[in-house]
């Protein structure tokens, strides 16, 4: 697997915090666009993301941290699909991210557009067998098939569906579905919460609902649609009414504290806009964040996952590392 130098990869670190050998975390680019519906360009959200982070910070106040320096994060070549779509083209993400799985990575995926969490997805719950998932989305992605494809972004958790428990299943920030996913909802006990009934109080305290329909580990799949378009506009598919971005870090955070782990995340369908940089920035630090919010959980495990005792070594830290300002500095 040939990862990529700090002049690309992810948070531009240096090669010894960002080696495959020696990074715990790893980020996997998936810049697969097949079935895109709407506005194009979720194919670029991978590299958009990627150039974005260079100008987020290594440390985060909350946890007064520099989890790039303290853990390492490799960051994947782009996968390349060539002509492989549908199920060709998850299974080669698949092998990806359980190859990295077995290396014992973290690993976050970033799409492109949502029908590729159906790998990550598979890859994680064969390791974690009793994992729930929470999916941030304006959509429920619940039509058995959309515009003549079953493998289509709007029928991803369908999918899996078929594979995976669907009372495990909780989605945040729903506004946009058909009927026939809100009947398929309900026949298979998904648990939805819609961005109405968030705004008119139906689930009294909607965080603390959310957290509680969840089991110990989590897998997040993050499409990034659930977000407001004042916040997210670079997306395929913006909905009205959408998720503030401190909001849906309430319900990680809520999660982190209630003793929940974190096991691996995804997040898609970003479809840059040219010349309009905050969506971009906005999901690179979502990214960063959700890694410490997901490190965090790990730290609170009473057992740690069995060969995550990496001891981490003082001389790590104590090499050079930029101290000059982010190539972002404000003028
Ligand atoms: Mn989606």
């Amino acid at each position: 697997m040939k990862t990529l130098g700090p002049t690309k990869n992810f948070l531009a670190i240096e090669d010894k915090y960002s080696s495959l050998d020696t990074a715990s975390i790893a980020i996997v680019s998936a810049p697969y666009e097949h079935t895109v519906s709407y506005g194009g360009g979720a194919g670029k959200g991978p590299k958009a993301i990627l150039k974005a982070s260079a100008y987020v910070e290594f440390y985060d106040d909350e946890f007064d941290r520099e989890l790039c320096f303290e853990e390492g994060i490799t960051t994947l070549k782009p996968l390349s699909f060539g002509k492989s779509v549908d199920r060709a083209a998850l299974d080669i993400l698949e092998e990806q991210v359980t190859n990295l799985l077995d290396m014992e990575k973290f690993v976050v995926t970033l799409g492109g557009e949502h029908t590729i969490s159906t790998a990550p997805i598979a890859a994680h719950y064969r390791r974690y067998p009793k994992m729930s998932i929470l999916q941030f989305d304006a959509h429920s992605d619940l039509r058995a098939s959309y515009e003549g494809s079953p493998w289509s972004h709007a029928s991803i958790m369908a999918r899996v569906a078929e594979f995976f428990p669907s009372e495990r299943i909780t989605q945040v920030g729903i506004r946009a579905q058909c009927k026939e996913e809100a009947e398929f909802i309900r026949s298979h006990g998904v648990q939805t919460f819609y961005a109405s009934g968030i705004r008119r109080g139906t689930y009294g305290d909607w965080i603390e609902r959310v957290v509680n329909s969840l089991g110990q580990d989590v897998y997040v799949t993050f499409d990034v649609d659930a977000l407001d378009p004042a916040e997210m506009p670079s997306t395929g598919t913006p909905e009205p009414e959408g998720l503030r971005y401190t909001e849906a870090l309430a319900v990680l955070r809520a999660l982190v504290a209630s003793g929940r782990n974190i096991i691996g995340f995804d997040v898609v369908e970003l479809a840059p806009i040219e010349g309009l940089h905050y969506p971009d920035l906005t999901a690179a630090r979502l990214v960063y964040k959700m890694l410490n919010l997901a490190y965090e959980s790990r730290r609170k495990q009473p057992t740690p996952e069995p060969p995550q005792r990496r001891t981490r070594t003082s001389s790590r830290r104590k090499q050079t590392r930029r101290t000059t300002p982010r190539k972002g500095t404000r003028k």
